[in-house]
């Protein structure tokens, strides 16, 4: 199957899981380097002080984007960076992304931003973070800095990295910074990070910036363990606490109602939505950015707070233990054409973790190798079923911070050595190439 000639071939990181340098040029902490300190937050205790240094390697890491013959690279800009403290820009911070994003341009790379991949500064978070609305107002400090330092470098900006993950997963669940358990927390952070998102395409328009900016979601296409009316009533609910509560706000300007009411019913309430709210999260973007790793299988569960929990699944699993299902992949882009919008979508993340050896100096990563082509195929057929699918960028250039799986996970084309920090390329960076070239699967 072949792709179009304009098609973005791409690969995607972001800044907290590889940058390292946690304090150097003036950063101060963001709220994964608070978590990662506490005992129980990520396995064996990682942190990102270091990840895969390329704070400081980023040249040789450019080496490597260019090898692998991409289009455009994703990449995420520390906001602790830019702005250290209340109101303190730093433009050492700045500089950096400047230099690396010069760097990738005179290599005739596109660049792809997102502003916010959950390193939130540990300053914003004490003044209470995302669940209140008017830290909004210091994002879009951050934000429009980098437009007016960036826009010029800049092909594509994305305002948010999953807003499920850092509403739900980090507030309501406590798997990711801050760790909080509050489910009237989340939905207030997931309120205001959706409101943020409006405002900053607002703020970006209003700048008379013409790139492409828009949003990534990870959304995932959910099944129902058996046919019984419990079960399909725990896949409905799961697909309303995933995909339809960011969704919905985005394209319809609402939250789905069936999910309001199950939240009410847990002692939720909706005093932070304020009239208008939804006319500014809806702003019209040009594209919907897309993660996609795998299918959800579901059953009733009463004592969860969606009556619904994970069902055991035949399908193979990659290493972190997710379905490898790349035919589910094409039913949720049927689903998000048919009920929610036009705009061109960008898979912003698909890729697999696997149990990587480095045997004389290779990595045979067959099953990546594997992975990857199986959605990539589902990409192309995507395109000839007429899905409007513009780019694809696989998840990760390389080995890094796999949040509360530490380094335990391996998502990289390109396998770290954490002790001395040697890149080796892997099979599937062979294969990536091999595909790019020939824009072909
Ligand atoms: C994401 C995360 C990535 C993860 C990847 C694998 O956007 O989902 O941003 O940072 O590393 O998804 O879990």
């Amino acid at each position: 199957m072949k792709f179009n000639r304009d098609f973005i071939f791409g690969v995607a990181t972001s800044s907290y899981q590889i940058e390292g340098a946690f304090d150097e040029d003036d950063r101060t902490p963001s709220i994964w380097d608070t978590f990662s300190r506490i005992e129980g937050n990520v396995q064996d205790m990682d942190n990102g002080d270091v990840a895969c240094d390329h704070y400081h390697r980023y040249n040789e890491d450019i080496k490597l984007i260019k090898e692998l013959g991409v289009d455009s690279y994703r990449l995420s800009i520390a906001w602790p960076r830019i702005f250290p403290e209340k109101g303190k820009y730093n433009p050492k911070g700045m500089e950096f992304y400047k230099n690396m994003i010069t760097e990738l341009k005179q290599r005739g790379i596109k660049v792809a931003v997102t502003l916010y991949h959950w390193d939130l500064p540990q300053w914003v978070q004490d003044l209470g973070g995302w669940e209140v609305r008017e830290n909004i107002d210091l994002f879009l400090q951050y934000t429009e800095k980098c437009f007016t330092e960036l826009d010029d470098l800049v092909d594509l900006w994305i305002t948010h990295n999953e807003p499920w993950c850092a509403s739900i997963l980090s507030n309501a669940i406590g798997e990711h910074a801050p760790g909080k358990k509050d489910i009237s927390a989340a939905l207030k952070v997931a309120h205001h990070i959706l409101l943020s998102h409006g405002m900053v395409v607002r703020q970006y328009h209003k700048l008379g910036l013409k790139k492409q900016i828009g949003i990534t979601l990870n959304l995932t296409p959910v099944y129902s363990s058996t046919t019984s009316f419990v079960d399909k009533l725990a896949a409905s609910n799961m697909d309303g606490y995933f995909n339809r509560w960011f969704l919905e706000p985005l394209f319809k300007g609402a939250y789905p109602m069936d999910i309001v009411n199950l939240y009410a019913a847990r002692n939720c309430n909706f005093d932070f939505i304020k009239d208008g709210d939804f006319d500014i999260i809806r702003e019209k973007c040009d594209f919907l950015g897309v993660n996609f790793y795998n299918r959800s299988l579901v059953r009733f569960d009463p004592m969860s707070l969606i009556l619904c929990s994970g069902a055991h699944s035949k399908y193979n699993k990659t290493d972190i233990g997710w379905d490898i299902s790349p035919n589910e992949f094409i039913d949720l882009i049927k689903m998000v054409r048919a009920r929610y919008t036009d705009l061109p979508i960008y898979i912003t993340e698909n890729g697999s973790a696997w149990l990587d050896v480095l045997e004389n100096g290779e990595v045979k990563d067959n099953e990546r190798i594997n992975y990857l082509e199986l959605h990539l195929q589902a990409v192309a057929k995507m395109n000839e079923l007429g899905f409007n699918i513009v780019g694809y960028y696989y998840w990760s250039l390389l080995d890094n911070f796999e949040w509360a799986n530490g380094y335990s996970q391996r998502f990289g084309l390109v396998y770290v050595n954490y002790d001395t920090q040697e890149r080796i390329k892997k099979g599937s960076f062979y294969r990536y190439k091999e595909i790019i070239e020939k824009k072909c699967i």
